[in-house]
């Protein structure tokens, strides 16, 4: 796999060089609005540890994340009265990978609401 680049977006938001609209934080993962939502209230969990993907993230900071991915959730569904809740995650361009830190994507959801493109 390639190496983890410390010049990707999120590593740029983590060192807080480039700004975000950020809703949670703890000493292992932040959680910030996506910038090219493709429903509203569509948020993207990080963990601050330099994982590519998950390919290579390590079992103890995904556990930690996929409970944070749950909190979103919870919030999410509660704050935009979803009637459901997309969880979404890519490994590498042929994946459907953009950013290269991983990440995962919580997206409330609406009947007969497609997600924008
Ligand atoms: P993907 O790697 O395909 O799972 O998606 C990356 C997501 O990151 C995509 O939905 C757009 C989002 N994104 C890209 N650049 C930025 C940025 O500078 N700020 C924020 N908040 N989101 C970004």
């Amino acid at each position: 796999m390639t190496a983890y680049d410390t010049d990707n977006i999120f590593a740029k938001i983590l060192r807080g060089e480039i700004p975000s609209h950020r809703v949670y934080e703890d000493e292992a993962t932040i959680a910030f609005m996506d910038v090219m939502p493709q429903a509203d209230g569509h948020v993207l969990v990080v963990p601050k540890a330099p994982s590519r993907n998950l390919l290579d993230a390590d079992p103890a900071t995904l556990a930690g994340l996929i409970q944070v991915v749950q909190t979103i959730a919870q919030a999410a569904q509660e704050a935009f009265e979803a009637d459901g809740i997309s969880i979404m995650q890519f490994n590498e361009a042929a994946g459907g990978q953009s950013v290269f830190h991983l990440h995962f994507h919580v997206i409330p959801r609406h009947e007969g609401r497609p997600l924008k493109p």
